[in-house]
């Protein structure tokens, strides 16, 4: 396999694609080896038909803002494979919304979604809609007319879309309703559904949780935990939420969290009535975490990354690239000794080279994040059975789902006695599930 060439190639079909070259380059690298030994993936081109999703819909969104003025944005859903399940993966309504920034997330999805072992395919979408500053009314009404094109694409047994930034149980509603009018039916064609209309318990925490899992088990290969540590958590969204929770309860202490505007510094640690009020924040349609110094009275540093702050572990829950080569270095100096990333490519590919050759504990997004997705894979479950589970239940599940991804990281991924490169674990195992699916069910 030539990367270089493959990456020249997709530049001069997908031109100005960055992010989407920046996750191909990354699984290219560390699945290298494995494909080259394995002639069978070479003579189906798999990498050729993996790279290219199977296909890519766009679509106009218009709709009425509260004035009455007439607004237009554009969807976006990409089915990127389907080889081993339904196309499934969130939707992300944010202005920087893109095709390369949802390609790039469908393609991670592909992988990400094999490694929870559950029968789930790669998809993303969304819209270039900004939710900051809309009322409730401009919201559902959004919402719906996305809806009247989306619904025509996707199905229980199809294609079940979910949440992202932006897109949280408020939105998952207005979308639901639409479909269900539209399609006359009652199903699992959506997750993160409210919890007296399909949802599961769990799912609004499980990324966060999941990834406070991930990060534990890595932590427990040094014979370390979250007890007594300090954490730096990006984001103030629901993965933070999640993270920022999961992490207390397990005796840690949360001393950061950003926005677009900032990181606040709460030295005493963001706990009880103070997640809550990250959940109201969340929700108040503003885009800023800079109320939290306020209400609470502690250092807010605008423009900066939390990065800088000594911690022991970091969990990097905002967006792409939030860490770069110079956030790299701070954590390092630091002393840090596990980054564990809740938000998908948190890290620039420098970072991570960085964080890597420091000897740290390092995982990728599609392994540590996936806690999400596991869980809207346990909601499609209890929906075809038309059953609940309990909260008991499913965290037992994720918690179990999470165990095994770090089990197959370290199957693929471990380099010598000492260290454990996640980041070609979860890539190869992720591979491996979906080439061997398409290599079994023929050229399609
Ligand atoms: P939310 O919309 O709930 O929160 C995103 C948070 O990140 C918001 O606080 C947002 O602020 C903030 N943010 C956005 N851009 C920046 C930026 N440039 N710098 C700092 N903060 C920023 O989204 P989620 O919590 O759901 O998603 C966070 C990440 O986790 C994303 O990468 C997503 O793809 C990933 N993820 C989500 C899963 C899920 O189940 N929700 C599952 C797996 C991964 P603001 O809104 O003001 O821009
Ligand atoms: O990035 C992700 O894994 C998500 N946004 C969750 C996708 C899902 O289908 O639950």
């Amino acid at each position: 396999m030539n990367i270089d060439q493959i990456i020249i190639n997709l530049e001069k079909q997908h031109p100005g694609e960055v992010e989407y070259f920046q996750a191909v380059r990354e699984v290219l690298e560390s699945i290298q080896e494995i494909y080259n030994q394995n002639p069978q993936f070479e003579s189906a081109s798999i990498i050729e038909r993996m790279v290219e999703p199977d296909r890519v819909l766009i679509f106009k969104v218009p709709w009425v803002d509260d004035r009455g003025q007439v607004q237009v944005n554009l969807g976006y859903r990409i089915q990127f494979n389907n080889a081993i399940g339904p196309y499934k993966g969130g939707l992300r309504f944010h202005p920087s919304v893109n095709l390369s920034i949802l390609k790039f997330l469908g393609f991670e999805q592909i992988f990400k979604n094999a490694l929870t072992t559950l029968p789930m395919g790669g998809a993303k979408g969304g819209s270039d809609f900004n939710p900051k500053g809309k009322s409730d009314g401009e919201i559902m009404r959004f919402s719906q007319a996305f809806m009247l094109e989306l619904w025509k694409l996707i199905g229980p047994e199809t294609d079940v879309p979910a949440g992202d930034i932006g897109v949280g149980a408020r939105e998952i509603g207005f979308l639901y309703g639409m479909y269900r009018k539209l399609a006359r039916e009652n199903t699992g064609v959506l997750t993160g559904k409210g919890r007296g209309w399909g949802g599961s318990l769990i799912r609004p925490e499980a990324t966060g949780f999941g990834n406070v899992y991930f990060a534990n088990e890595m932590l427990k290969t040094k014979g370390e935990g979250f007890s007594g540590k300090k954490v730096a958590v990006s984001g103030f969204g629901n993965v933070a939420w999640g993270a920022v929770q999961k992490a207390t309860e397990l005796g840690a202490k949360v001393v950061t969290l950003s926005g677009p505007d900032g990181y606040i510094y709460d030295p005493d640690g963001v706990s009880g009535d103070k997640i809550d009020f990250m959940l109201e924040l969340r929700a108040s349609n503003n885009d800023v975490v800079q109320p939290y110094a306020t209400e609470f009275g502690v250092e807010f540093h605008p423009g900066k990354h939390p990065w800088e702050v000594p911690c022991d572990i970091a969990l990097p829950c905002a967006t792409q690239n939030e860490l770069d080569q110079s956030d790299a270095k701070h954590l390092i100096d630091n002393g840090c000794i596990c980054v564990c990333e809740g938000a998908n490519m948190p890290s620039t590919p420098e970072a991570v080279e960085m964080l890597q050759q420091s000897g740290m504990l390092f995982a990728p997004g599609k392994a540590a994040n996936a806690g999400g997705v596991a869980t809207s894979g346990l909601e499609m479950t209890q929906n075809a059975m038309k059953i609940s589970w309990t909260a008991a239940e499913v965290d037992k599940h994720l918690h179990g789902i999470m165990k095994d991804i770090h089990q197959q990281c370290e199957y693929y991924g471990r380099v010598n006695d000492q260290y454990v490169d996640y980041v070609k674990g979860a890539n190869i195992a992720g591979f491996l599930k979906v080439a061997n699916a398409m290599i079994d069910q023929g050229v399609i």
